[in-house]
C-alpha cells in the first residue's frame, strides 16, 4: 500500500469542547504500532452515545475526535497484527475483545477490562493516541473514533467482515443493531411465544423489537410517550403500543392487567429511572426478566424494595447486547448478508461526512432514527 508506515493527512470531525458544533478539520493520522491497525473508513452512524460526549453528559477527555459506530477499509497494519490484513472490510469494536482477561475468559459475560467506556482515557491500549491537529494530540473515543477519514485502532477493537458487505449498512452493526438485537436475542435469550415490553422506540428500542421478533415472541408491546413512533414499531414487530400519557395509572400496572401480572421480558431503552423501575415492575414478579438497556443520567441513583426481586424477578443490564464483539460481529455481517434481519429501515438519512452537524441536529431534533455519514 503506497501509505503505509507514512503519516496521512485527512480530515476529520474534531470537538474541541462540549456544546459546540464538530469543526471539520485537517489533522494527521500516524502509522499503527505493534498490534494497531489503521483503518479508511467507509461509513458512520451517528448514536446517542456521541451525542452525550458532545453535549458533555458522557464524559470524555477533550479534543476529541468521536464516533464509535462505523465501517471502513484496512488501510496497513502495525507489527505483529495477524486477524486482518491491508484490503480486509472492517468494523472497529467500541467495546472490544481481547481473548485473555476474566471477563473473555467467562462464558456469558463481554465487558472485557480492556475497554476504555467505563473510564475513558481517550487514548489506544499504550496510553497515546495516533492523532494530531494544529500541532495538539487529539484524543481516541470508544477505542474506535471513526468521525474521521482514517483512524488507528488495537487489533483486539476490529473484526473483520465479508468482503461483499455494504459498508453504508453493516456499519450499524458496531453499535445501535447489535445493542438492540443482542439484548433481547443473546443477553434476555427471550423464548418462543413469550410476551415483551420495550420502552423506548428509539433506533436501539426498534432494534430490540427485531430481536424479539427474530425469537419468536407472541407480543411485543412498545412503550413510548411520542405515539409518533408507533407506526414504526408496528412495522418492526411490535404487537401492539402504548403511551403512558394515555392513562392515569402506572405504566406497570397497564402492563401487568394485560399480560396476566406482568410481561416474560422488558427492555428499558430510554435512559431514565423512572422507566427503569416501570420496567421491572412491570415484568412478572415470579419469572420475569428485566433488562437496562439506557444509560442513566450521570450519578443518580435508585432506591429498591428487594421484595421486588426476592420472588424470583431477574433484573440485569448489558452493554453491546451481551456478544463478545470480535467473534459476534462477523457472524451478525454474516446473518445479515442470509437476510435473518433487515438493517435498511433503521436508516433514515444518509449524509456526506462534512455534514455531520446537519446530522447531530437531525437526532437532536427527535426526526432520525440513524443518519450515516459516508466519506
Ligand atoms: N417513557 C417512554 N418512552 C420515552 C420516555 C418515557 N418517559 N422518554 C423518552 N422516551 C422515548 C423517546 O420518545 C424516544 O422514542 C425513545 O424513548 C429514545 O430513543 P432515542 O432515539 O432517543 O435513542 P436510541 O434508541 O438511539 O438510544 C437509546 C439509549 C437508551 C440506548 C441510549 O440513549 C443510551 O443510553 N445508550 C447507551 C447504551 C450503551 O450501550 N452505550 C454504549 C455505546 S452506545
Ligand atoms: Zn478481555
Ligand atoms: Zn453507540
Amino acid at each position: 500500500m503506497g501509505t503505509a508506515g507514512e503519516v496521512i493527512k485527512c480530515k476529520a470531525a474534531v470537538l474541541w469542547e462540549t456544546q459546540k458544533p464538530f469543526s471539520i478539520e485537517d489533522i494527521e493520522v500516524a502509522a499503527p504500532k505493534a498490534h494497531e491497525v489503521r483503518i479508511k473508513m467507509v461509513a458512520t452512524g451517528i448514536c446517542r452515545t456521541d451525542d452525550h460526549a458532545a453535549t458533555g453528559n458522557f464524559v470524555t477527555p477533550l479534543p476529541i475526535v468521536l464516533g464509535h459506530e462505523g465501517a471502513g477499509i484496512v488501510e496497513s497494519v502495525g507489527e505483529g497484527v495477524t486477524s486482518v490484513k491491508p484490503g480486509d472490510k472492517v468494523i472497529p469494536l467500541f467495546s472490544p475483545q481481547c481473548g485473555k482477561c476474566r471477563v473473555c475468559n467467562h462464558p456469558e459475560s463481554n465487558l472485557c477490562i480492556k475497554n476504555d467506556l467505563v473510564q475513558p482515557r481517550g487514548t489506544l491500549l499504550d496510553g497515546t493516541s495516533r492523532f494530531t491537529c494544529k500541532g495538539k494530540s487529539i484524543h481516541n473515543f470508544l477505542s474506535t473514533s471513526t468521525y474521521s477519514q482514517y483512524t488507528v485502532v488495537d487489533e483486539i477493537a476490529v473484526a473483520k467482515i465479508d468482503d461483499a458487505s455494504p459498508l453504508e449498512k453493516v456499519c450499524l452493526i458496531g453499535c445501535g443493531f447489535t445493542t438492540g438485537y443482542g439484548s433481547a436475542v443473546q443477553f434476555a435469550k427471550v423464548t418462543r411465544g413469550s410476551s415483551c415490553a420495550v420502552f423506548g422506540l428509539g433506533g436501539v428500542g426498534l432494534s430490540v423489537i427485531i430481536g424479539c421478533k427474530t425469537a419468536g415472541a407472541a407480543r411485543i408491546i412498545g412503550v413510548d410517550t411520542n405515539k409518533d413512533k408507533f407506526a414504526k414499531a408496528k412495522e418492526f414487530g411490535a404487537t401492539e403500543c402504548i403511551n403512558p400519557q394515555d392513562y392515569n395509572k402506572p405504566i406497570e400496572e397497564v402492563l401487568q392487567e394485560m399480560t396476566d401480572g406482568g410481561v416474560d421480558f422488558s427492555f428499558e431503552v430510554v435512559g431514565r429511572l423512572d422507566t427503569m423501575m416501570s420496567a421491572l415492575v412491570g415484568c412478572h414478579a415470579a419469572c420475569g426478566v428485566s433488562v437496562i438497556i439506557g444509560v442513566p443520567p450521570n450519578a443518580q441513583n435508585l432506591s429498591v424494595n428487594p421484595m421486588l426481586l426476592l420472588g424470583g424477578r431477574t433484573w440485569k443490564g448489558a452493554i453491546f447486547g451481551g456478544f463478545k464483539s470480535k467473534d459476534a460481529v462477523p457472524k451478525l455481517v454474516a446473518d445479515f448478508m442470509a437476510k435473518k434481519f433487515p438493517l435498511e429501515p433503521l436508516i433514515t438519512h444518509v449524509l456526506p461526512f462534512e455534514k455531520i452537524n446537519e446530522g447531530f441536529d437531525l437526532l437532536r431534533a427527535g426526526k432520525s432514527i440513524r443518519t450515516v455519514l459516508t466519506f
